[in-house]
């Protein structure tokens, strides 16, 4: 951890950790972020109405909680429209593309995956080229086919992925068993087959660090935030640049600015991405 001498007015000497990554936590930043979300387009060059961002992740780690919060902040207050919750299995049971009210992205929200209840690679590559309907109802046991009603035959860009973010419960990253890494790796492995830009959503940051919990705008200067953005990346082989850290609306009954700033940060780098990932599509 890097320290920074600064004096205070009277001349002591106080030691504050340097940030090991630069962000900006007032109002003004955030309002900058936001705005440049509703603005945003995705590329016009290729006739995409919508960026369409993927979520994926184990049982719990927030994925439907992400899209609340996000869909929090473009509301002007707390919503919940994706049921959420602690449950033995996935409670997310639809595959579901919610939009973000007025604006030109989309969330795709799917069931995670647990121990013994993996992503079927087949189903999530029809899930990535927009073969999937909005509402299909998940079932581990009969995987969606070319024969599933409501199957979508020709798919343009427009309808599919183009960003896919990996959710990872950030107070959960040293316990993570070899299945689930293994799946991980192996949904990695299909996404990559499809050449898709990714960044890591580190979730549930305030469970990381008391510190972090109490304040969330000292996620950077957190050592135990930065060694599980260091711990993911490194499983999944991604720059630790890519790994967001990130605080979910769940018990908060209005909205917090530092914890705007984090998801707003996420979100517009998954838009760059996709956005890059769209215009190479020729
Ligand atoms: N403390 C804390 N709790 C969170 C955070 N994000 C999500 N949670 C809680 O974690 C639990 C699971 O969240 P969900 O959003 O339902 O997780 P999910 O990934 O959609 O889970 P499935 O649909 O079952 O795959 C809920 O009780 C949330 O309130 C966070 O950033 N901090
Ligand atoms: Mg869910």
């Amino acid at each position: 951890m890097l320290h920074l001498k600064v004096f205070t007015n009277n001349g002591q000497q106080s030691a504050v950790e340097k940030p090991w990554r630069d962000q900006k936590w007032n109002e003004e930043h955030m309002g900058v972020m936001r705005q440049s979300l509703e603005t945003y387009k995705p590329n016009r060059s290729q006739n995409v109405r919508t960026a369409n961002i993927l979520l994926l992740g184990q049982i719990g780690a927030g994925k439907s909680s992400f899209f609340n919060t996000v869909n929090s902040i473009f509301r002007g207050k707390i919503t919940s429209q994706a049921c959420i919750g602690s449950f033995g299995h996935s409670v997310t049971l639809k595959y579901r593309q919610y939009r973000i009210i007025y604006r030109r992205f989309s969330l795709c929200d799917t069931r995670g995956f647990e121990e013994d209840a993996a992503v079927d690679a087949q189903e999530l590559l029809f899930i990535l080229d927009g073969n999937v309907p909005d509402r299909y109802q998940f079932n581990p046991m009969v995987p969606f086919t070319y024969h599933t009603p409501g199957y979508i035959k020709n798919p343009a860009l427009e309808n599919k992925i183009h960003c896919v973010a990996f959710v990872i419960d950030g107070s959960t990253v040293d316990e993570m068993s070899d299945k689930i890494l293994k799946q991980l790796k192996d949904l990695q492995i299909t996404v990559n087959q499809r050449g898709l830009p990714q960044i890591v959503l580190l979730t549930k940051v305030d469970k990381i660090c008391p510190d972090v919990n109490a304040d969330v705008t000292k996620t950077f200067t957190s050592s135990a935030v930065c060694s599980a953005v260091e711990k993911v990346a490194n499983i999944m082989g991604l720059p630790r640049a890519r790994v967001f850290p990130v605080k979910n609306y769940e018990n908060e009954t209005g909205l917090v600015v530092g914890i705007n700033i984090l998801v707003l940060e996420a979100m517009k780098r998954c838009l760059d991405l996709a956005d890059d990932f769209i215009e190479e599509q020729v």
